[in-house]
């Protein structure tokens, strides 16, 4: 069954976080027309800041994808300067989260829009634009969801407070989608995911990054109706995560730091688990959590391995 909507050949759509998403689909669109992705990235990492409202995820796929990112950081943008932080700092105002000169436009132009009754929808349309993105991004809903962990001691953070103020470093006892069960998915969201071909989990977090994504109604049961054409990529290699805090989250919410973990976060909404070579012994405790597996290069260390990557991940549906 083919689900080819505009005679314009398959169409993919991508459940997406941060860095790990923004490389994948940047070696999707080396693979396929860009016209034909659609990315539907979290926003359970969004904050409000100063005043300003703050979508990281978005903002990382945008700028990768647009040419503009820091690729060391990971995150803002290339040739950053930093005069407003530091006048903040003068003030001694909170200047923990770094808002680079040029990243700060971007929180002005959205805040701005979202003021004045635009839908982040919307706004990410017009910034993607601004960018030349070729794909549409999506954020998973335009209504408030955001992530807050419930650390060891019984303190509730935010995303934000506990990935870069806390710098990750306090365990964590449970993760809380707040708005979730009342967002509704943006403008089309499902629809994407209904008309894909193929939808694939971007290795991203599956706790904090895919899990707000997850989290939004409607979302989990089409996936899970759609199981044998999702795809998902293993955020982890050789047990640790290659960025942020997915292997020690996922032992601290009673799961496995491997591939075999993500498998059992994952299995009911992905028929197919792409795994890197370094874990080639998992494939059968991975096809033993009810998803068949693929075991190639993941590590994206360069473009020509992201586009090998994307090409493995649309070719790994059995
Ligand atoms: N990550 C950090 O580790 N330190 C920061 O100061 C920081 C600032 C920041 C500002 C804008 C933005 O879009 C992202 C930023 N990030 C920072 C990364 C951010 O915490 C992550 O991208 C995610 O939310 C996790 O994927």
């Amino acid at each position: 069954m083919t689900h080819d909507v505009d005679g314009g050949g398959a169409r993919t759509a991508v459940l997406c976080g941060g860095v790990g998403a923004a490389r994948l689909l940047a070696g999707l669109v080396a693979v396929v027309p860009a016209a034909s992705v659609t990315a539907i990235v979290n926003v359970g990492d969004d904050t409000e800041m100063h005043g300003l409202h703050i979508s990281p995820d978005l903002d990382t796929i945008t700028y990768t994808l647009g040419g503009g990112s820091d690729t060391e950081r990971g995150w803002g943008l290339a040739g950053e300067t930093w005069a407003a932080m530091d006048q903040l700092d003068f003030y001694g105002g909170a200047a923990w989260f770094r808002l680079g000169d040029r990243d700060l436009g971007t929180h002005l132009y959205r805040t701005g829009r979202l003021k004045q009754g635009a839908s982040l929808s919307a706004v990410t349309a017009e910034i993607t634009q601004a960018w030349g993105i070729g794909m549409t991004l999506l954020p998973v809903s335009d209504d408030p969801v955001r992530t807050r962990l419930e650390l060891e001691g019984g303190e509730e953070v935010d995303f934000q407070e506990y990935f870069v103020r806390l710098r990750h470093s306090v365990a964590v006892r449970a993760v809380h989608f707040v708005g979730a069960e009342q967002a509704k998915a943006a403008p089309g969201v499902l629809e994407a995911l209904e008309a894909a071909e193929t939808i694939v989990i971007a290795p991203s977090n599956p706790i904090v990054s895919i899990g707000p994504v997850l989290a939004v109604p409607g979302i989990t049961e089409l996936l899970a109706r759609r199981r044998r054409d999702v795809v998902a990529v293993s955020p982890l290699v050789g047990g640790r995560a290659l960025k942020g805090p997915a292997d020690r989250l996922l032992v601290e919410l009673g799961g496995d730091a491997s591939a075999v973990g993500v498998a059992e976060v994952l299995t009911g909404v992905a028929g197919t688990l792409v795994i890197d070579v370094i874990d080639a012994g998992l494939a059968g405790s991975v096809e033993q959590a009810g998803m068949a597996c693929r075991v190639v290069e993941t590590v994206m260390s360069s473009p020509a391995a992201s586009a090998a990557l994307a090409a493995a991940v649309l070719a790994a549906r059995p």
